[in-house]
């Protein structure tokens, strides 16, 4: 942490749209309203997880400095998704943006409303992929690996090929 701020990865997806703009702009309003972005993975183009019969999806990492506390991040990236105009359909259905906070420095918290680490980043290529690009040594805290670690051992087979 560096006078006040702390370091947090997110992970952008968009299956819906104009997707590369929509994903811009939500760089954009992460940059107004969350924080200073200090790195961005390589822009990936993902086979759908979950439900597979949607079209598929622009996957990117992004660390941000932020001096917002968790709850207050996930308040604004949540109100950056519904600006965007996302509309929830369905759990794992296809979606304008979603923004989902992996790491908030190494905290490990569960709420009501957040989970940290994101519970499910080490089970996905799409998220391990440009996670391992910009962080390949940032140690998971509850799992004590590796981000590089973890994308050598996950089993997903979902693919995953770099566009940009
Ligand atoms: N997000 C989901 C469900 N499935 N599949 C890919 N490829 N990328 C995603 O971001 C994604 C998904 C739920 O948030
Ligand atoms: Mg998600
Ligand atoms: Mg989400």
């Amino acid at each position: 942490m560096i006078a006040g701020l702390n370091s947090i990865y997110l992970l952008l997806g968009s299956n819906l749209g104009d997707r590369l703009l929509i994903m811009e702009s939500a760089r954009n309003l992460i940059s107004k309203n969350v924080g200073h972005i200090s790195i961005e993975s390589s822009i990936y183009e993902t086979a759908p997880w979950g439900i597979t019969d949607q079209p598929a999806f622009l996957n990117q990492v992004i660390r941000a400095e932020t001096s917002l506390a968790p709850e207050k991040v996930l308040r604004n990236i949540l109100d950056i998704e519904h600006e965007l105009g996302r509309v929830r359909y369905e759990r794992w259905g296809a979606r304008v943006i979603d923004i989902d906070l992996l790491y908030y420095q190494d905290l490990i918290l569960d709420t009501a409303v957040l989970t940290l680490p994101h519970p499910r980043l080490q089970d996905r290529l799409f998220t391990l992929i440009p996670l391992a690009e910009i962080a390949p040594d940032f140690v998971h805290p509850l799992l004590g690996e590796t981000s590089a670690a973890l994308l050598a051992k996950c089993t997903d087979k979902g693919l995953v090929s770099k566009i940009s």
